[in-house]
């Protein structure tokens, strides 16, 4: 059973505890449970108020079971399960006694959209809470009555920055928005939930507002008039296509439905809202998203074999050395989670600009009020500063962020190994370097760890952790624990030359400058990729980066794996011409108030670059770089850099934005078809007289065996 019913007095108690599952969902059976109790409920004229609550710790309801969603086929079907959860909700909105859902956790999708058909939603002051519509970013909107009822409930302009936004709030903004009517301690719940449902049910029939919002005038006029909501929309459609680039379809359809229905009556905006569900449950984009949704479900949870067993001594004192960009930004993460930082570089000026980088990132943090002023100096404060080894002796965790240089490194290695304790985690930030190499120059070569993240650190999501043949298992524990507690997701990868990220990156970047060397203009390669959805093309990215890093690990790649990696010779051109990208002001690009192309690189090319190319062409010179990127994923996985396409997928998406609407560069090529990137590989092979095209054993296997990377 799933979801109970009992009857205390006057009131009504729902009650949701879906049997063998952490969180409660609105399953086809939960659903109809629920209808069978909301007929038996307004039957009930003694009743005088029913009380919905959650028997979970820390969820109310996460939404709608996605694994329906993901096994509908036909829009019919998909709008026939949004049609009758309306239906039921309508039911639970039309009951003749006050309702209250009682919220002590997450209120998600179909579980938000639950409470929104309450006619009063209260909540505890749970830190976990979040409340709102995150459909969109499963590439479908509210089908539950979402798209009728927040808009009416908040006010138009932020309904739509919820359900376009697929927005989750915590319970104090929700209760700033009117989406909540009063917090209550978690301690006495129950006596407050009655007092409160007593109160109310005395006042029926009046007001369903708890808390009526003061709206000031220009928001009173966006809001409530119809040339306000004339306005709110057509801002909100430049938003959305801005934001989706074309991509996504489900927040633009979101947006028509809330356009059409919101002076429909419920009937009919419901019926439409369960049309535009059932039509974008089906499309590729959708499946891909939820795909990506259950990838990192799994791995935000990754584990080493065994993992469980091990217990790891929690993190409290962190050393990072170097205070680069990077060290900077490390530091800012650590000391955000709680965790006491010291960081430390060779002199005061280069230890002053890591401490500035983290001070930008908490004044940024306070000017978002996502933590008050006390908040940032407190983390601000757990930041102490050093030009000396010094404090090693008590840290748990050393993360080395200094300069990309191995013999540098092993110098770092050697040295501060033999200071700090012999159960503390020795972690470096390399982006491409021999973590081996480093393990071996420490004193304990089995606390050694790589833990790569990206830059810029506080919003990328991924970290890979780099297992060298001699990390412990406690080691790979305790990294892969402190990766969750900095709320990153890790992927776990062997050693090799540019782990899995970089490799597959440069690989696609290298062959972005042979593009560019066969006379095909930076600019319109790096459309090509945008195009192809990902955040921006490889030219543009390699300035980001930076051009000398680029070169630096191509070299290192090229060292480790061969010819392929040789940097093309642009590259080398771009790099000894000093043109090192946004941090020199000019690369590819020139980088003033925008990036707009440096004309000094079809020069350096040697050759007049081309006009106007064909769909075909166009098309396939995307190929060429896309399959270039596959082809390296294969190798990582024929070499066990990785052991299996998910973690290819998870490390591409968060740590290169590869476009999640494809759902992973592996989902990628499943959905082309093996055969099909085998086939134009060779063929690339063929007519480049390239051996870096040759599809390798990975696919070639595959496509023999008639499987992809996933099925
Ligand atoms: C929707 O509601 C559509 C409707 O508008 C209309 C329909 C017609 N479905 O992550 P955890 C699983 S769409 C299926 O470890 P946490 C999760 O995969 C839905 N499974 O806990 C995991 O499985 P496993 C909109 C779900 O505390 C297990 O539950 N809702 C769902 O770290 C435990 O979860 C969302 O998008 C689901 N809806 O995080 C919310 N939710 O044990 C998606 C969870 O096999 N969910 N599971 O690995 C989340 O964001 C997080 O899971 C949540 C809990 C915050 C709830």
């Amino acid at each position: 059973m799933s979801v109970f019913y009992r009857k205390d007095g006057h009131f009504g108690f729902i009650t949701f505890d879906l049997a063998d599952s952490k969180v409660n969902l609105l399953t086809a059976d939960v659903m109809k449970r629920l209808d069978t109790l909301l007929d038996e409920i307004a039957k009930d004229a003694a009743l005088k108020a029913v009380i919905i609550e959650s028997k979970k710790k820390d969820v109310f309801i996460a939404g709608a079971d996605i694994k329906e969603i993901e096994g509908i086929t036909e829009p019919h079907e998909g709008e026939l399960k949004a049609r009758s959860g309306q239906k039921i909700l309508d039911k639970l909105e039309d009951l003749r006694v006050p309702t209250v859902a009682v919220i002590d956790g997450v209120a998600l999708g179909g579980g938000c959209e639950l409470v929104l058909a309450c006619r009063y939603r209260v909540a505890t002051f749970n830190e976990k809470i979040r409340i709102g519509l995150p459909e969109v970013n499963l590439g479908i909107l509210p089908g539950f009555g979402g798209t009728y009822r927040l808009p009416r409930l908040l006010g138009l302009s932020q309904g739509l920055n919820i359900i376009l936004g697929g927005r989750v709030v915590p319970a104090k903004d929700a209760l700033k928005f009117g989406l909540l009517d009063r917090q209550f301690p978690q301690q006495g719940l129950e006596n407050h939930v009655r007092a409160f449902a007593g109160e109310v049910s005395d006042n029926a029939g009046r007001s369903s507002h708890i808390r009526p919002r003061k709206l000031k005038l220009p928001q009173k006029i966006l809001d409530r008039t119809v040339v306000g909501h004339a306005i709110v929309f057509r801002e909100a459609r430049k938003n959305v296509l801005k934001q989706s680039k074309g991509f996504y379809p489900s927040p633009l359809k979101a947006l028509d439905v809330i356009e059409k229905t919101l002076y429909m009556n419920r009937d009919s905006g419901m019926r439409l809202e369960a049309k535009a569900f059932g039509d974008l449950s089906v499309t590729p984009v959708c499946k891909n998203l939820i795909h990506v949704f259950y990838l990192s479900e799994k791995y935000k949870k990754l584990s080493i074999p065994g993992g469980e067993t091990i217990s790891s001594p929690e993190i409290k004192r962190c050393s990072v050395l170097g205070a680069g960009v990077m060290g900077g930004g490390i530091a800012q993460l650590l000391s955000q989670n709680g965790i006491l930082v010291r960081l430390k570089d060779i002199n005061h000026d280069a230890v002053a600009k890591g401490l500035q980088a983290a001070a930008k990132l908490f004044r940024q943090a306070v000017k978002r009020r996502r933590l008050s002023r006390a908040q940032a100096a407190a983390r601000m404060a757990r930041i102490s500063p050093t030009t000396e080894y010094s404090g090693l002796g008590t840290t748990d965790c050393v993360i080395e962020a200094v300069v990309e240089n191995l013999d540098v490194k092993k110098a770092v290695f050697q040295q501060v190994s033999a200071l700090i304790p012999p159960q503390a985690i020795f972690c470096t930030n390399t982006s491409a370097l021999s973590v081996t190499a480093m393990a071996e120059a420490a004193r304990d070569p089995s606390r050694v760890i790589g833990f790569h993240f990206f830059n810029p650190v506080h919003r990328m999501p991924l970290v890979e952790i780099i297992m060298t043949r001699h990390t412990s298992p406690a080691t790979a524990a305790g990294a892969l624990q402190l990766a969750k507690r900095l709320g990153k997701t890790p992927i776990l990868v062997q050693d090799a030359p540019g782990f899995l990220v970089n490799r597959i990156l440069l690989a696609y970047i290298n062959e972005a400058g042979r593009l560019l060397e066969e006379g095909v203009p930076a600019a319109v390669v790096d459309k090509m990729m945008t195009d192809f959805g990902m955040p921006m093309g490889p030219f543009l990215l390699s300035d980001e980066v930076g051009t000398d890093i680029g070169v630096k690990v191509l070299h290192i790649l090229e060292a480790g794996l061969g010819e392929r990696f040789k940097p093309v010779g642009i590259f080398e051109k771009v790099f000894e011409k000093k043109l090192l990208g946004k941090k020199s002001g000019k690369g590819f690009y020139i980088h003033s108030k925008h990036a707009v192309p440096n004309p000094d690189i079809p020069g350096l090319v040697g050759k007049p670059m081309r006009g106007q190319m064909t769909i075909q062409d166009y098309q396939k010179c995307r190929d060429r770089m896309v399959y270039t990127m596959i082809n390296e994923a294969a190798r990582c996985l024929e070499d066990k850099v990785v052991d299996e396409p998910a973690a290819v997928d998870v490390g591409m998406i968060m740590g290169t934005g590869f476009p999640p609407f494809r759902g992973g560069l592996m989902r990628y090529a499943d959905q082309v078809g093996i055969g099909n990137v085998v086939d134009a590989l060779a063929q690339f092979e063929k007519e480049f007289q390239a051996d870096r095209f040759r599809p390798c054993r990975y696919l070639l296997d595959l496509k023999d065996q008639q499987k992809g990377f996933y099925r």
